[in-house]
């Protein structure tokens, strides 16, 4: 592993950039192997840096992988000792504070496999410039608190007649041998990572939003023509988010026009460039017939978050990357409100906080760990994690919870007014929720700063005489990485009482109300309800009001009471899940100590319950019904001994199945619907119970089963039910039957490309047909492309993320065949290869022998050659755990 790559970069040592670029003037000539790049800038020497009299100091410019081709300044050929190309950019000395600096270069978007800078996805020219991708067009300050006003022009043949960029289209034409010409302005003052450019064959839908003000907005969704069909839902999406920024956060669209694209070859969802949106096929391209429930809220989702950047990221972008939380955590938060507005609001958060508790909370314990806002990295790229983002909306929400949505939203408006084409830090953010309201966060930045995931323990006592119900609640983070000594940190947490018979308790201390914000400031607390006439049953931090592993020692009875008669609907949940862990728990120690597994009559009986609560949302009762997944039941703490965990949850799961098999089957024929299909949250909800009673029916095993999953995959009514029947199949089928279907359904769908990913997919993640041996074969599958992040992921990962069973084989095979699939790999996408690489980082958890092979997987990567920066920093620091 070569080690000069470990450069780190430290939040300490920010400096305000030395020059600013006030105008960017770019011009391209488009080819796949010598792309021409003229950049024109107007660049001054930064006032709130400049000293009286000083000499002044070179300019920096960043760049990678250019050919330079020329320098000018002022019109005039720079000579050569006048500027300096070295790794990673190019330094030039200065004579003047102003000046007009024009350089050429020329690269090569065909070469590009990285997908960063400007490349080619099926023959379309796109870009992707965040965080550090614009170094790869031209040399350029590529920092975000560089913001410019840009003009750009595109020259293209013939053959790409649709040429993109970010603002306003002011002028087009062809050249004189024939070329087609067009210029865009974008008015906004913005940083580069924020640059698009898209040229190509191209087709778009084209739609109109009025604004709050009454300005007309052009909405259009490109993509080739084969997918024109499937942008519906994702403008209508679009112009949902346009309204709800208007109506949560009085945030107006600011340009004329508001383009999207969707490209198949992405590394990862979708990018906010200025008024350009670049989105990957599989998170904006949708119909009833090709996308699942779960892709159509995806859609709605991203389509939200990456709109709603234009106010939180773009309007209001970042001082530099360690701020990456100021405009990702915001505006998860914000597109999380979004989702939970317009479908189900408990089902939303349940989703966010199954990510949280499964991966988030294994990244915060891991050798990755870091905190909100990070103290240093290797490589930025590294960072776009799930700390920065879930647990980044958390912090907000948390502010959003101890201040109450009328001062958020005083709090926000202050933020956007105050900070206006600015770029600016997390410490912004927080004054302006402070100054807004008179508001005291000091305790609370401590979640910028501090690593881990906090742990509490709650225990109470009652005392009859007095009328006294008293919760004691204790804190403590763990030690990370480099996070020693953590403080106590300002936790919302809130509660309810319930009484005997189920009913909520008002709460004299909280002005009558049903429940109560308790704010856990110090290392211990006592907290004290008066008027309390029997010993109540809390319900403890609803709505996970905080990204915390709260422990409270509840019964098996008292869960299924809180199951049944909680009035938040999301500690239902909760408190179902915590009944299938204690569950699963115990049959782990059983096949641990080598005992027979025993039912789980109490997990059996609660699902038994909830099953028959007709008054219960269907969604909520599918997710009820979900077993954790082996992954967070990993994440409950100890060693992880990956063969108990799938035997206890295999046994768990078919206990239930044969023993609920009758109600599962009752429920499923009452579920079935016959309507035209529709991403309503009703429908949805109903599709999720129909089809968790399915798996449950197949995993029960009779022939009737299968018989009713074949039935409901060849109808093929959505792409919901055809392909959770198909999930079904695969999974309970015998092997012969599966292929046969899997074979169908490769047949009617190969043209598509979206379907050809959940094929991958549904083959590479199944427990039973997922083996490593099946995988290996769709790697030399003619529609696997490795130069693809999507069918990587949908296979690879797949495997890797989401196959516990056939991951964790025991001899180890699993682990390797993964090592050199990131070595491979990293040669071509660092990015993804670096992600990739995830499952093996975290070896020290698990028992000694698996510790072991993964332990020798990393090694293996380590030795391989010289490693890109982004996998040398996830696989050196995981590594150092030694
Ligand atoms: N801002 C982009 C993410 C860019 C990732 C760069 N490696 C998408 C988003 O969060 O909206
Ligand atoms: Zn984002």
């Amino acid at each position: 592993m070569k080690d000069s790559q470990a450069r780190t970069i430290y939040l300490k040592d920010y400096q305000a950039p030395d020059y600013l670029v006030d105008h960017t003037d770019l011009s391209f000539e488009l080819d796949p192997h010598a792309t021409l790049v003229k950049s024109k800038l107007k660049i001054r020497r930064n006032p709130a840096v400049a000293q009286a009299n000083e000499t002044l100091p070179p300019l920096w410019l960043d760049g990678a992988d250019l050919e330079l081709l020329s320098v000018s300044i002022n019109g005039e050929l720079l000579p050569a000792h006048r500027y300096q190309q070295r790794a990673g950019g190019l330094s030039l000395s200065t004579d003047a504070p102003e000046f007009e600096l024009e350089v050429h270069t020329r690269i090569a978007p065909e070469a590009n496999t990285s997908l960063e800078g400007l490349y080619l996805s099926n023959g379309m020219y796109c870009t992707q410039c965040e965080a550090e991708g614009f170094r790869k067009i031209t040399f350029y300050p590529d920092r975000p608190d560089v913001m410019s006003v840009f003009t750009t022009t595109i020259v293209a043949p013939a053959s790409y007649p649709v040429l993109l960029s970010n603002g306003n289209k002011v002028d087009s034409g062809t050249t004189e041998d024939g070329r087609l010409r067009v210029t865009w302005e974008d008015p906004f003052a913005k940083p580069s990572y924020l640059f698009a450019l898209v040229a190509g064959d191209l087709q778009h839908v084209e739609d109109s939003f009025t604004t709050c003000s009454g300005r007309e907005v052009k909405l259009q969704l490109f993509t080739e023509a084969r997918n024109i069909g499937k942008c519906a839902h994702a403008m209508t999406s679009l112009k949902h988010s346009m309204r709800w920024d208007e109506e949560v956060y009085g945030r107006e669209y600011d340009l004329d026009i508001f383009m999207i694209v969707a490209v198949d070859h992405f590394n990862m969802g979708a990018m906010e460039n200025k008024g350009l949106n670049i989105f990957n096929s599989a998170c904006v391209l949708a119909s009833p017939e090709t996308a699942t429930d779960a892709a159509f809220q995806r859609i709605e989702s991203i389509v939200a978050h990456e709109y709603f950047h234009n106010w939180s990221g773009n309007r209001v972008t970042c001082r530099d990357w360690f701020q990456l939380s100021l405009k990702e955590g915001f505006t998860v938060f914000r597109d999380a409100e979004f989702s939970a507005d317009m479908n189900s609001r408990a089902v939303k958060r349940i989703e966010d906080v199954t990510l949280l508790r499964t991966s988030q909370f294994a990244e915060d314990a891991g050798p990755m760990s870091h905190p909100v806002r990070p103290d240093s990295y290797m490589e930025i790229s590294n960072f776009y994690t799930l700390t920065v983002y879930e647990k980044g909306a958390e912090v907000v929400r948390m502010i959003h919870t101890i201040l109450g949505p009328e001062a958020f939203r005083r709090g926000s408006d202050l933020y956007f007014e105050r900070h206006d084409g600015c770029a600016v830090t997390c410490e912004d953010f927080v004054a302006a929720m402070e100054d807004a309201n008179g508001a005291d966060l000091k305790q609370f930045r401590r979640w910028y700063s501090q690593a881990g995931t906090p742990v509490l323990d709650v225990e109470d006592t009652y005392n009859e005489a007095l009328g006294e119900y008293s919760l004691t609640i204790r804190q403590q983070t763990p030690e990370t990485p480099g996070q020693k000594g953590k403080l106590p940190l300002h936790i919302p947490i809130t509660v309810g009482l319930l009484a005997e018979d189920g009913s909520p308790l008002r709460l004299d201390d909280a002005a009558g109300q049903m429940e109560v914000v308790l704010h856990l400031t110090e290392a211990s607390q006592n907290f004290t309800f008066a008027g309390i006439a029997s010993r109540p049953l809390p319900s403890l931090l609803r709505g996970f009001s905080a990204p915390v592993k709260l422990r409270y020692d509840y019964s098996s009875a008292q869960l299924q009471f809180l199951m049944q008669h909680d009035t938040d609907p999301f500690n239902r949940w909760d408190a179902c899940q915590r009944l299938s862990i204690n569950s699963l728990q115990t049959l782990q120690q059983q096949y641990r100590s080598g005992e027979a597994l025993q039912q789980p009559a109490a997990l059996i009986e609660g699902y038994a319950a909830v099953l028959d609560d007709a008054a219960l949302d269907p969604a909520l009762v599918a997710k009820m019904l979900a077993l954790p997944s082996a992954q967070e039941i990993a994440e409950q703490g100890g060693e992880i001994d990956a063969a108990a965990i799938i035997a206890a949850r295999t046994f768990a799961r078919d206990a239930i199945a044969t023993a609920l098999a009758e109600r599962f089957l009752t429920r499923y024929h009452a579920l079935e619907q016959h309507k035209p299909y529709s991403p309503t949250a009703e429908d949805i909800a109903e599709r999720s119970l129909k089809n968790t009673c399915l798996f449950y029916l197949c995993a029960a095993g009779s022939a009737d089963a299968l018989a009713l999953a074949k039935g409901q995959f060849e109808r093929g009514e959505n792409m919901t039910d055809t392909a959770a029947a198909l999930a079904a199949l695969v999974e309970f089928g015998t092997e012969t039957q599966a292929e046969g279907f899997l074979q169908a359904f490769y047949q009617q769908w190969q043209q598509d490309t979206q379907v050809v990913e959940t094929w991958f997919g549904l083959q590479s993640g199944s427990a039973k047909f997922g083996t490593l041996e099946r995988v290996q074969k769709l790697i030399a599958h003619p529609a696997f492309e490795v130069k693809n992040p999507n069918k990587v992921r949908a296979v690879i990962a797949g495997f890797a993320m989401r196959n516990f069973t056939q991951f964790h084989r025991a001899d180890g095979s699993g682990y390797t065949f993964l090592a050199d699939q990131v070595i491979a790999l990293d040669k071509l996408n660092p990015q993804i290869a670096a992600r990739l690489v995830t499952p093996l980082t975290r070896w020290k958890k698990y028992r000694a022998q698996e510790s072991a092979q993964i332990h020798a997987a990393l090694q293996k990567i380590s030795v391989s050659g010289e490693l890109s920066r982004d996998l040398y920093e996830v696989v050196s620091k995981s590594l150092e755990q030694d």
